[in-house]
């Protein structure tokens, strides 16, 4: 109560088209109730099909105080599980990804079939029944190759965002794809700053000079407004969607998802703006010019899908003032490094993009624990994007504190 109270009170000061209070990026308190109103409650990316191909496949993922883990069964289902062993409570799986026939808790050995059951702790007497002591499972989707999961005991709809996402999707073959490289920063900052630096390209000119190669700093290409009235934009939406791409932008009615294709200035984010991979990302799609598939879905996943390869982008708070982002890097499964691509040039973009905006977030992170700072202006012609993402937190937690979304004056 006195979190939601604190929420509250700081939020009477939240004007639109500004920063939020300084509370909202700091307090202890105030990130509990982001873990419980968003990440907790809402459908999360974790990761992606091709990453568990076989059966018995793994990865693990930290959400707040929750460990789970992902593994494909007997049946080639994907299933989530709270990693939690039914006996003392030890995490089972601790490597970030594996393979097993059976996940085997490493205390007292007791073991869980592919799909949760427990099939053996020894000498446990009687009575004692094994089967009401399977692992916890967790709410879990896959989409044309991203896998989502929800902690809540009554997930949202998922159908819709399913439907939404697929046609875009599968052209590129993402379940077929294979993880090429991977990399995971810590960010001090707030899970929030780590976003709102996401949603706009103002900062784009002055700290991202191998970026700005390639990716247009046109506010449309980053925000949500689209960009429907510019040529550029519409002639590209046109011609992929004849070539069969849907691209046109939609923005989901709560806000928390955003769909479009953008053209790029070159194939792909490399230093010379051709491909990185000379196989292309799918079979199915050779054409040139085809920029890049931007999905961002509120509180997990940003996204690029580029002819020759992908690159995904994972949100998850580990602290008040502290946020994992994990970049991951697919290509066409039968491309071979060395021989198709170069890792280095596959991935040295992003990695000093990561950098640049690590460093970015931290500076924003220490000018706002200042007690001068005060909520600052957005440029709405640059910062649309961001003025979107606050809105829709402010509108989610307003939700699930049961306030109706009147802004407070
Ligand atoms: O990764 C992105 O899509 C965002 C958009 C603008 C800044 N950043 C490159
Ligand atoms: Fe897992 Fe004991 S805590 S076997
Ligand atoms: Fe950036």
């Amino acid at each position: 109560m006195r979190a939601e109270q604190k929420l509250l009170t700081a939020l009477k000061g939240h004007r639109e088209g500004y920063t939020l209070p300084r509370e909202l990026y700091v307090d202890p308190d105030i990130y509990r109730l982001d873990l419980e109103t968003i990440y907790y409650a809402d459908w999360l990316f974790v990761g992606h099909d091709c990453e568990i191909k076989g059966i018995g496949d793994y990865f693990t993922v930290q959400v707040g105080d929750y460990p789970i883990v992902v593994v494909r069964g007997e049946d080639g289902a994907i299933r989530a599980f709270h990693n939690s062993c039914r006996h003392r409570g030890s995490r089972i799986c601790s490597s970030e990804r594996g393979s097993a026939v059976r996940l085997v808790c490493p205390y007292h050995k007791w073991s869980y079939d592919l799909e949760g059951r427990l099939r053996f702790a020894r000498d446990m007497g009687k009575p004692f029944d094994a089967g009401k002591l399977g692992l916890k499972p967790v709410a879990c989707e896959s989409v044309a190759g991203y896998v989502w999961v929800c902690l809540a005991d009554e997930p949202p709809d998922f159908a819709a965002f399913r439907a939404r996402m697929a046609p875009y999707f599968h052209p590129h073959g993402i379940e077929n794809a294979r993880l090429a490289f991977e990399s995971t920063i810590v960010e001090n900052g707030n899970w929030k700053l780590v976003w709102e630096n996401n949603r706009e390209c103002y900062h784009c000119a002055p700290n991202h000079p191998e970026l700005c190669l390639t990716f247009p700093e046109t506010p449309a290409v980053s925000g949500v407004e689209g960009g429907a009235d510019r040529a550029e934009i519409a002639g590209h939406w046109e011609r992929m969607e004849e070539a069969g791409l849907p691209s046109r932008l939609h923005l989901s009615s709560d806000g928390k998802y955003r769909l479009t294709r953008m053209p790029l200035l070159g194939d792909s984010y490399t230093m010379s703006g051709a491909a990185a991979v000379r196989r292309p990302l799918s079979a199915s799609v050779v054409e040139h010019g085809i920029g890049t598939l931007l999905l961002f879905n509120y509180p997990t996943l940003w996204n690029h899908v580029l002819g020759d390869h992908a690159v995904t982008f994972r949100v998850l708070p580990i602290g008040p003032t502290q946020t994992a982002v994990t970049t991951k890097w697919l290509v066409n499964a039968d491309a071979v490094e060395g021989v198709d691509y170069s890792l280095k040039e596959l991935t040295e973009v992003w990695l000093a993009t990561n950098d640049q905006d690590r460093r970015i977030v931290e500076e924003n992170q220490i000018g706002v624990l200042s007690p001068a700072y005060e909520p600052g202006s957005y440029s709405p012609i640059h910062e649309g994007g961001v003025v979107q993402f606050v809105e829709w937190y402010v509108a989610t937690v307003l939700r699930a504190l049961g306030e109706a979304h009147g802004r407070p004056h």
